[in-house]
């Protein structure tokens, strides 16, 4: 980031000065972005002396319990706020609605910061602070603390990593960036050991995991000529920790967009889209009432598994169909453009 975000940087600092307690609030589903941006977070606030209390909508995935500052995160499924404060941060979450009950500490008179980088990002704070062309709030968030000369602490340094490192997908996604790959440098630097947190994030699959997993390739179908992979668990199936199923259909030879479903309750599902050309899947996913990036995107559905996928089908069929039109060349002929082309074009 350059110029711009000095001034926002001096604005979100004088929003900080105050001494009443901050509810610092991420996404439901929390994944290692919204999870390691809040824990760093947290260790931000504490060396500006800023009272705060971390939380989010749903149990923290148990394998980024290693973070320091972990143990200090609210479950608001379990204990909802109990009142309203006057100042509340909200970090990686394109829209309030996906604070779930974060919202309840929110009144009327609640002043809002939002720090985020998911393309169809609304600017629904107070303060904003929205790079779409960072791979990661997490990065964005190393930016302030350069602003704010703060030193990386442990807690700083391993959430940021962590919400880098499992944003660029290992530094695999189009996202990937060059600010990405210098700013884990810093932070490898500063004595964040790489190895330690692909042993708890990555190398950490519990048994049943895996199982789940052999159960949704096995689940395993192909459309459009091989240009849709479908992958999902049904209830019966279904387990809490899934991040990254949906990278196995994507990574299939011809594929341009992928997508898995898993049934959380009967006849409720998550669902979550991949592009791998530069088809926005976030546009599908606004559809069904969800969002994300153009390549990444998910969104929640409530009905039966077969209305789910014949909608699904449906309006993906639509995005592939314009995307051929828009490839054909004047004699008509299909042009197959790289999906590399594309960088820099997703949020
Ligand atoms: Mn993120």
């Amino acid at each position: 980031m350059s110029g711009p975000i000095k001034e926002i940087a001096a604005e979100i600092r004088s929003f900080l000065s105050g001494l009443d307690e901050m509810l610092v609030v991420t996404h439901f589903f929390p994944d290692g972005d919204a999870i390691g941006s809040l824990t760093a977070f947290g260790g931000m606030l504490d060396q500006l002396g800023v009272p705060h209390v971390l939380a989010v909508d749903d149990a923290p995935p148990e394998k980024y319990s290693f973070l320091p500052g972990y143990n200090r995160i609210v479950n608001l499924k379990q204990r909802p706020p109990d009142r309203v404060f006057k100042r509340v941060a909200v970090l990686d979450a394109g829209a309030i609605s996906r604070i779930g009950a974060g919202d309840k500490g929110i009144g009327p008179e609640t002043r809002i910061l939002n720090i985020d980088h998911h393309f169809t990002g609304k600017y629904y704070g107070h303060v904003n602070l929205v790079d779409v062309n960072a791979a990661a709030t997490a990065q964005i968030l190393f930016e302030l603390c350069l602003e704010w000369g703060l030193e990386i602490t442990p807690q700083i340094g391993y959430g940021l990593y962590v919400g880098i490192i499992t944003d660029t997908g290992r530094f695999r996604f189009v996202n990937t960036s060059a600010r990405s790959v210098e700013v884990c440098a810093a932070l490898i630097a500063k004595g964040v050991d790489s190895g330690w947190v692909t042993e708890n994030v990555f190398y950490n699959m519990s048994l049943e995991v895996v199982r789940a997993l052999t159960n949704a390739l096995a689940s395993l179908e192909m459309h459009y000529g091989g240009r849709l992979a479908l992958i999902g668990l049904d209830h019966d199936r279904h387990v809490e920790d899934t991040e990254g199923f949906v990278e196995y259909a994507a990574s299939i030879k011809g594929v341009s967009m992928a997508a898995f479903y898993s049934e959380m309750e009967p006849n409720v599902f998550k669902v979550s889209l991949r592009s791998r050309t530069n088809l926005d899947v976030s546009e599908v996913a606004g559809r069904f009432g969800g969002g994300g990036h153009r390549k990444a995107a998910g969104f929640r559905f409530r009905g039966k598994l077969s209305n789910l996928k014949e909608r699904l089908l449906y309006e993906l069929r639509g995005i592939l169909e314009s995307d051929l039109i828009n490839k054909m060349d004047e004699s008509g002929v299909q042009v197959r453009v790289p999906w590399l082309s594309v960088k820099g074009a997703e949020g």
